[in-house]
């Protein structure tokens, strides 16, 4: 089962992409696109919020596991290069650079634009993705892409079985109600495996649950591993008391204000001592205040690009996380909007 998600430049086609790869399915900012053929199982979102909406592509990030970055015969807009930003601080490292409309370019070209982003994202998460020329109008390349998806799709796979004797984590990224059945919720097995009849609860509201039944791409199942995209049955919760971000689990922490040691990216504008800043970790956001800066033992007034510092925040939303989840810090206010990465103390 692979899940991807495309994002980059400006109208360099990743909608129409999209399309080619599924059946469009639920719209929300992100709109998902299935395809299942014998055991070929592909998920594709569409980051349709972003570049209005940081959280629409965050959001899609998580739910997948190989980002496809679109850059067209005119190459890197300023878009593409905050998603590379964003690739990097997230250490996404499974992912193909498709570069798009082949039909408009020429070989040559296309040789020179795909030297230049291998040395634009040299150092980044992107360092090692494949490269790929497509065309969805003469169709040059469609299929050896295809290929290549379920090639780093199979990859992933693998490394996802090491995941799956964790404690089962599930993002939830719908809730809905289903007559005469109840609670149904829609999300990604991200550790762990899931059970019919495992009790758990919904975080960060700790609300008590049990799985009724689950369901892989409309296909009854008994237990979903790591990795899976879900639909879920609940049993001892109303939908209108799970959303979107919450986090089925055994265990999590649960806070409103944070100590990360966070590191910014080189390329970040600086930030100050009660600025208002983003936070974000899995489908969750909370907007933060920065209470307090500290370099090494010393407290500072500014947090600089490319620099390590402990950073408080102080926040008005519970947010659920476990240990080892990396947090993302954004200024909506700057035209680069992602700043840094960080862990809990
Ligand atoms: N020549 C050519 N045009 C294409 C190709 N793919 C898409 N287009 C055209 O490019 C334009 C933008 O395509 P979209 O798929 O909407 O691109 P997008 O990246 O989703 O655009 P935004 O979401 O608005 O950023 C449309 O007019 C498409 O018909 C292609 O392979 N070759
Ligand atoms: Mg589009």
């Amino acid at each position: 089962m692979t899940k991807i998600t495309i994002i980059g430049s400006e109208k360099s086609g990743k909608t129409t992409l999209a399309g080619k790869l599924g059946k469009k399915g639920n719209v929300t900012d992100i709109t998902m696109y299935d395809y299942a053929k014998n055991d070929r199982i592909l998920t594709t979102i569409d980051a349709i919020g972003y570049p209005v909406s940081v959280k629409s592509l965050v959001t899609a990030l998580n739910l997948s596991d190989v980002a496809l970055l679109c850059i067209p015969p005119t190459g890197l807009d300023p878009l593409a290069a905050e998603c590379i930003i964003a690739l990097d601080l997230m250490q996404y490292k499974q992912g193909i650079v498709v570069l798009t409309k082949s039909d408009a370019s020429y070989a040559i070209a296309q040789e020179e634009l795909q030297a230049k982003l291998k040395k634009i994202t040299m150092g980044t998460a992107l360092e090692n993705w494949e490269y790929m020329s497509i065309s969805t109008t003469s169709f040059e390349g469609m299929e050896e892409l295809k290929e290549l998806i379920f090639t780093v799709g199979d990859r992933v796979d693998k490394e996802q079985r090491e995941l799956d004797k964790l404690p089962s984590r599930t993002l939830i990224d719908q809730s809905f109600n289903v007559t005469g059945i109840g609670c149904v919720v829609l999300g990604v097995v991200t550790q762990g495996t899931i059970n019919a009849k495992d009790k758990m609860l919904a975080y960060p509201a700790k609300k008590e649950l049990e799985i009724r039944s689950i369901q892989m791409h409309d296909v009854d199942v008994k237990s979903a591993p790591a990795g899976a995209r879900v639909g879920l049955a609940l049993k001892g919760v109303q939908s209108k008391d799970i959303e979107r971000g919450f986090v089925l689990s055994k265990e999590e922490t649960v806070a409103m204000d944070f100590t990360l040691k966070c590191t910014l990216s080189p390329l970040a504008k600086e930030f100050n001592v009660d600025d208002m800043l983003h936070l974000y970790v899995g489908l969750q956001s909370s907007p933060v205040k920065v209470t307090e800066i500290i370099e090494g033992a010393d407290k500072v007034e500014k947090a600089k690009p490319g620099k390590e510092y402990t950073i408080n925040l102080s926040g008005s939303k519970e947010v659920a996380y476990s240990k080892n989840d990396r947090f993302i810090l954004t200024n909506l206010d700057e035209k680069q909007r992602f700043i840094a990465f960080g862990y809990e103390q």
